[in-house]
């Protein structure tokens, strides 16, 4: 199916409406009578799908950005997702972001896309300084010319209200845990610097032009759609291979590294209740509780029968240049303040990663065939 795009005239036709109705005072209802736009950066991605879902149910009108000619994933999402609108756009190219945003006139931006597999980030510390740092800018950047808001700070037309995809990874070298909105970064790979540099970007459009810009800084969040090169989705894809005959090893590296990983279905929640709120506060989104790689892979390995010791083998391909050692949340800002709670434990997280892809395998699906890279 090829991509479809709104079309120009109604886009311009709501533009014109809102024009209007900012010139002659909003009423109230407004929002009623309009129903809510919101433009999605990256939704081809783990979280991006479970967003699109979620703002579906909410009322939202949701269009996503994705980028190249030929997009494989383009045909998943419409598969999981059935009518959503999609605009063709990269965050490395300043010109497709704004053609974007001037198109959709969205309420809401919620800017998920970037390169998110930090090894790579060593591999291709320039790309990611563009798409992961750089692309930020080039949101907000939009956002900013396409609500006529100036350097001099005079009113714009209306708030756009811009959602960032921060990252726990910022905190690193941790100075404290568990880790708040206070604490400072200390990033260990050029991902995390990335991502800080987008985190204070985002800070400052908020000062500088008073938009109403967030960031969430989440944690680890996993899903039966994670990208098959993140840890939690090897070791199910592996544990599957395994059990089905199909692989007898899996190789990893450091098990002693320590995360707090929740489920992606609950997180992309604390994304949109952050851009309901009456003011722009970024918050901690995790779950206060962290286990290590090998305690993942006893819990995945045990939902098959399976002792992971006479399966997993370390690899020094897969240890890091700088390794983050342990990260965990303190959500209570998040809990208190917007409500927001994560609902699916660790166990059950594993054991729906490990059967979901146990039922893929033996129907003769497919999984990315990260497994077993040597990133
Ligand atoms: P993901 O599955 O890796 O998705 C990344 C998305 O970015 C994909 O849709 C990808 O599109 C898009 N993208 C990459 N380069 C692009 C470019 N140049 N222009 C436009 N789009 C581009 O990541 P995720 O797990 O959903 O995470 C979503 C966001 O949250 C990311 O920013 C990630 O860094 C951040 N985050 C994730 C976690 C987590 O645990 N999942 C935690 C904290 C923060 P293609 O399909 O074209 O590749
Ligand atoms: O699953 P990971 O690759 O996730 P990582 O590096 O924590 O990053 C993820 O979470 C961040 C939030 O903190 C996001 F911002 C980021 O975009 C991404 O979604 O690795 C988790 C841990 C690491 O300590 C790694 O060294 O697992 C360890 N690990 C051990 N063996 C491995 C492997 N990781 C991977 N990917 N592959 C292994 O073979």
């Amino acid at each position: 199916m090829p991509i479809c795009c709104r079309d120009e005239a109604g886009s311009l036709a709501r533009s014109r409406v809102t024009a209007r109705l900012v010139a002659a005072e909003r009423p109230p209802n407004l929002e009623a009578i309009l129903s809510r736009r919101a433009l999605i950066t990256g939704i081809t991605g783990q979280d991006g799908s479970y967003l699109a879902e979620y703002l579906t149910t909410q009322g939202y009108e949701v269009f996503g950005l994705v980028r190249g000619q030929r997009n494989p994933r383009v045909r998943q999402l419409r598969q999981l997702l059935g009518d959503v609108r999609l605009i063709r756009g990269d965050l490395l190219d300043q010109g497709s972001v704004i053609s974007a945003v001037e198109r959709v006139q969205p309420d809401e931006v919620y800017n998920l896309a970037a390169i998110s597999y930090v090894p790579m980030s060593w591999a291709q510390a320039e790309l990611t300084g563009e798409v992961t740092g750089l692309g930020v800018l080039r949101v907000l950047e939009a956002i900013r010319v396409c609500s006529g808001i100036s350097a001099s700070r005079s009113p714009g037309r209306g708030q756009i209200r811009f959602y960032q995809a921060s990252s726990s990874e910022m905190f690193g070298m941790v100075r404290e845990s568990p880790q708040t909105e206070q604490t400072p970064f200390h990033p260990r790979s050029p991902y995390g610097v990335a991502k800080a540099y987008g985190h204070f970007l985002t800070q400052n459009y908020r000062e500088s032009y008073g938009m109403f810009a967030v960031s969430g800084i989440l944690f680890n969040h996993e899903s039966p759609r994670r990208g098959a090169e993140f840890v939690t989705r090897k070791i199910s894809l592996g544990v599957a291979k395994i059990k089905l005959g199909y692989e007898r090893q899996l190789r990893l590296g450091n098990l002693s590294a320590r995360r707090d990983w929740g489920f992606a279905g609950d997180y992309v929640g604390a994304m949109a209740l952050m851009l309901g709120q009456d003011e722009p506060v970024d918050y901690v989104i995790g779950t206060g509780v962290t286990h290590s790689v090998e305690d993942l892979l006893d819990h995945a390995f045990k939902v098959a029968d399976l002792d992971w010791r006479d399966h997993v083998v370390t690899d020094a391909a897969f240890i890091r240049p700088a390794e983050v050692d342990k990260l965990c949340a303190d959500p209570s800002a998040a809990r208190e303040q917007i409500g927001w709670e994560p609902k699916m434990a660790f166990e059950e997280l594993i054991a729906t990663m490990v059967e979901a892809d146990l039922e893929l395998l033996s129907s003769g699906g497919h999984a990315e065939e990260s497994f077993g890279d040597a990133w």
